[in-house]
C-alpha cells in the first residue's frame, strides 16, 4: 500500500492508523507549499479532487477521504481493534465520530489556515471551542473516544488537536482533552509517524 500525504495535515490520521495496524506501506509526500508531489507528477493525476490523503492499494485502486481510508485500514486488521465490526451499532458510532470530526472540526479550521478574514477566524475559533468542549464532555474520564480501546476516531481526533496551537486555540481550557492529546502523542505509532513526517 502507498499513502499520499502532506506533513501533519489530515493525512496524519491514516498514517498513524497504518502504523497502529502494523501494515506495510510506503509514503509519497505532497509538498503543500510548492504544490509538488515527491517523484514528480501532479496530485490531480492521483486524486482528481486535488487533495490528500490518498491510499493506493497494491492492486492500483485508490481510496480517498479520511473516513473511508481509516475504515479500510482498520478492516485489514480486525484484531487490532481499530474499528468495531461492520454492521454493529458500535461501527455506526464510529462513523458518527468520523463524520463529526471531519465536518464539524477538521473543516472548521479552514479560514484559520487559509487567510480568513478576522470575522471568519473569530467565528471559526468560537465554533471549534464549542465542538472541543462537547468532545471533552463525551470523553469524560475514559481513556479513548469510544471507551477502553484506541481506534481510528482517536487517530483523527489527535490529528485535529495537533492543529489547535497553530490556530490560536488554547487546549488548557479542556484539561481532560489536553491530557488525552498528550497521552496519545506518546504512542509508539504516533511518535513514529511524527518522526517520519518531521524529517522530510
Ligand atoms: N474531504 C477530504 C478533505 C481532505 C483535505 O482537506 N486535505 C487537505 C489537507 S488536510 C489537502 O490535501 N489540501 C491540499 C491543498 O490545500 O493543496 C477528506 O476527508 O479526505
Amino acid at each position: 500500500m502507498k499513502l499520499y500525504y502532506a506533513d501533519f495535515t489530515c493525512s496524519f490520521a491514516p498514517h498513524v492508523a497504518l502504523r497502529e495496524a502494523g501494515l506495510s506501506f510506503s509514503l509519497v509526500r505532497y509538498d503543500m507549499k510548492a504544490r509538488t508531489l515527491e517523484g514528480g507528477g501532479s496530485l490531480t493525476d492521483i486524486n482528481e479532487k486535488g487533495y490528500v490523503p490518498v491510499l493506493e492499494l497494491d492492486s492500483g485502486e485508490r481510496i480517498t477521504e479520511v473516513a473511508a481510508i481509516l475504515q479500510y485500514i482498520a478492516d485489514q486488521r480486525p484484531q487490532s481493534g481499530l474499528a468495531p465490526a461492520a454492521g454493529t451499532l458500535a461501527r455506526y458510532r464510529l462513523q458518527e465520530w468520523l463524520s463529526f470530526i471531519g465536518t464539524e472540526i477538521h473543516k472548521a479550521f479552514w479560514p484559520l489556515f487559509h487567510d480568513g478574514a478576522e470575522i471568519e477566524n473569530q467565528n471559526a475559533r468560537e465554533r471549534l471551542t464549542r465542538r472541543f468542549g462537547w468532545v471533552q464532555s463525551k470523553l469524560g474520564t475514559q481513556p479513548f473516544l469510544m471507551g477502553e480501546t484506541f481506534n481510528v476516531a482517536d487517530a483523527y481526533l489527535l490529528t485535529v488537536l495537533n492543529w489547535t496551537r497553530a490556530a490560536g486555540i488554547d487546549l488548557n481550557q479542556w484539561p481532560q482533552l489536553k491530557e488525552y492529546w498528550a497521552r496519545l502523542r506518546k504512542r509508539p505509532a504516533v511518535m513514529a509517524a511524527t518522526e517520519a513526517e518531521s524529517k522530510r
